[in-house]
């Protein structure tokens, strides 16, 4: 099974907590902190490599979590870092927030790496803390939390050329004949279920070329399998259309060649774009009479130049590999993927939002609030009195009192409430 799109779940580790620990040995009872710190959460990357050429081993497995970080813990030991995730996918691999729809990487070249999601930061244990006028804070920083989010792998094959025409036209049949690749052959329509890819090589260089399943008319809206597969073609440089002139499958030759190109055309203006060398195929079959009388008639219906081929005796195959060779030398690579600036793991570090509930208990929240809480352990009289100080220095108790604070009301934050006295 072909699979060339996918939603998966990722999620960059946890930070570790800091921990809040005094040294105890036979000869200190009361020693100074220790607590050492959380370890950083492991980071989502993902590799692009040349070892795939779908993304079926994602069918089953959707979701990517790296590792967490480790606590930290007594005598200043600090936690360890999780360990990252690495996800490989094949060259040609897009990568979309699945929520925005917006791409944020395009994996084109062999090697290439991502890291999407950024590990949490571990938090500070209470040795960080220490200073001259705070001798023992009781009080360490949980690690950051992450949240898991979704993308969309989608898989737009990189190729230098494409093969494309009508359904039993003879593309796999080229394809073996020019390159290594060692595709399924039969003389049925829709023989190839998915792209092929070869290497050809010609004069001691090389281009790859995809043998794409057969278009048939209304493949740019869903008829047969091809627009399911145009997309492997958007980024190829040049297109070999190839056309059936022995039309063995009982079809106009012309009518087939404007269909395809309608169909391009239809999928993507651009790819209509795309410089084409136009392959009359099967040559073999015809006596020379009716093939003399076809291309004539190619020639004024169509005009445009083109290389006649037999995969059965060969003639043309290498007349193709030469001027497929000569074209691309004229073609510039297609760019990447425009990659709009988005900052996909974004973090809320700068928002307070202030809100009521039911009781009428003002609920502090947003990120700014998030990350300052991180460091606040209610049961520490010194860590209240730190918290309380901060929600001042904040502005957050001016915020508050603006929208009814008096001595007494109640504020949540997270899991910690409080009354709040003047
Ligand atoms: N005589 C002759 N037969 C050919 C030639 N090229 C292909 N064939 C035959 O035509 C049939 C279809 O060829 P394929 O190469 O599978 O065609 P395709 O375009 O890849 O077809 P799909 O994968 O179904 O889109 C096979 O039976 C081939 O043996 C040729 O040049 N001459
Ligand atoms: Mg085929």
């Amino acid at each position: 099974m072909f699979l060339d799109r996918v939603k998966i779940m990722l999620k960059a580790g946890n930070g570790g907590n800091g921990s809040t620990s005094f040294l105890h040995t036979a000869q200190t009872a009361n020693g100074g902190p220790d607590g050492g710190e959380g370890g950083n959460g492991g980071d989502v990357v993902f590799v692009a490599t040349r070892g795939q050429s779908t993304l079926y081993d994602f069918r089953f497995h959707k979701k990517f979590y790296a590792e967490n970080g480790e606590n930290g813990g007594q005598r200043l030991r600090a936690g360890a870092n999780g360990k990252d995730v690495v996800i490989k996918v094949p060259c040609g691999t897009v990568i979309l927030d699945a929520k925005s729809q917006k791409v944020i990487a395009d994996l084109y070249e062999d090697g290439m790496q991502f890291v999407a999601l950024k590990g949490g930061k571990g938090g500070h244990g209470n040795a960080f803390y220490k200073s001259s006028i705070k001798q023992a804070p009781h009080y360490s920083q949980t690690g950051q939390i992450t949240t898991a989010k979704e993308v969309i792998l989608e898989l737009k094959t990189i190729a230098d050329v494409g093969l494309v025409g009508f359904p039993n036209a003879g593309k796999s049949t080229l394809l073996s004949c020019i390159s290594n690749a060692n595709p399924k052959i039969a003389n049925y329509p829709f023989t190839t279920l998915y792209p092929n890819l070869g290497v050809c090589e010609v004069k001691g260089e090389t281009f790859v070329v995809a043998d794409i399943p057969g278009l048939i008319e209304g493949a740019s809206e869903g008829q047969g399998l091809g627009h399911y597969f145009l997309r492997h073609v958007e980024r190829v440089r040049l297109i070999l259309h190839l056309v059936d002139i022995s039309q063995s499958d009982c079809r106009d030759f012309i009518e087939d060649y404007k269909i395809i190109n309608e169909e391009l055309e239809r999928y993507s203006p651009e790819l209509a774009q795309t410089p084409q060398i136009v392959l009359l195929s099967k040559v073999d079959l015809l006596d020379e009479e009716t093939l003399k009388e076809r291309k004539a008639r190619f020639e004024r219906e169509i005009g445009v130049e083109y290389l006649e081929i037999s995969g059965a005796t060969y003639k043309g195959v290498e007349q193709v590999k030469l001027k497929t060779l000569e074209a691309l030398s004229k073609i510039p690579a297609k760019p990447p993927i425009e990659i709009e600036k988005y900052d996909f793991d974004e973090r809320d570090v700068d928002s307070i939002s202030i809100t009521r509930d039911d009781e009428g208990a003002f609920v502090l929240g947003g990120g700014r609030i998030d990350n300052f809480i991180r460091g606040v352990v209610l049961s520490d009289t010194r860590s209240f009195a730190y918290f309380q100080k901060t929600l001042q220095e904040m502005g957050i108790i001016d915020m508050l009192k603006e929208r009814g604070l008096k001595n007494g009301s109640i504020v949540k934050i997270k899991d910690i409430t409080f009354e709040y006295t003047d």
